[in-house]
């Protein structure tokens, strides 16, 4: 009787362990079910822009929050951009659009890159804030997915047809694409 308890508490225990450690290979397996990019000025810019933007997953795609403060007024291009190297002044340290799917640029209708976020408007006292659900992105998926890419802002509105990049100018401003952080 004693043994058989033994015995029975045992395989308790064990069946407890791979249910944890179950819940905790999922866990690895899907780190982040949400994305930030902490966007900051570069060259000129340095100091003068900063802003967030956001990643959330959403029916067929993910939803984008950004908000910037410290813009000129009125459109900037925004694209995820292929590479979170933003050591450059001018930022092309961060590659081309991000476009895992081969097509050209565009506006978030139509065809387009997979990272072809519009365009941000700022109004008179610089501060922008956008707010879309982007189809063919997700937050930490092999091919689609946008962390380990970045978000890069223009000097100039996107006219989203001129391949490759909308002929929007310059990058002001960008951030890295970071899994984010449980909040507390
Ligand atoms: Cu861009
Ligand atoms: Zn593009």
């Amino acid at each position: 009787m004693q043994r058989r308890f033994h015995v029975a508490a045992a395989t308790l225990l064990a069946a407890g362990a791979l249910l944890i450690g179950r819940g905790n290979v999922v866990r690895g397996a899907d780190p982040a079910d949400a994305a930030v990019a902490h966007i900051h000025g570069a060259g000129d810019n340095k100091d003068k822009i900063t802003g967030t933007a956001t990643f959330t997953p959403a029916d067929g795609g993910v939803k984008v929050v950004v908000e910037v403060k410290g813009l000129t007024p009125g459109k900037h291009g925004i694209h995820i951009h292929e590479k979170p190297d933003l050591s450059k002044p001018d930022l092309t340290s961060a590659g081309p659009h991000f476009n895992p799917t081969g097509h050209k640029h565009g506006g978030p209708d139509g065809e387009h890159h997979a990272g072809d976020l519009g365009n941000l408007e700022a109004g008179p006292d610089g501060s922008a804030h956008l707010e879309e659900t982007v189809k063919g992105l997700s937050i930490a998926g092999a091919k689609d997915g946008v962390i380990g890419h970045s978000v890069i802002i223009h000097e100039k509105e996107d006219d989203l047809k001129s391949d490759p990049a909308g002929n929007s100018g310059k990058r002001i401003a960008g951030g890295a694409i970071e899994a984010q952080k449980a909040e507390k």
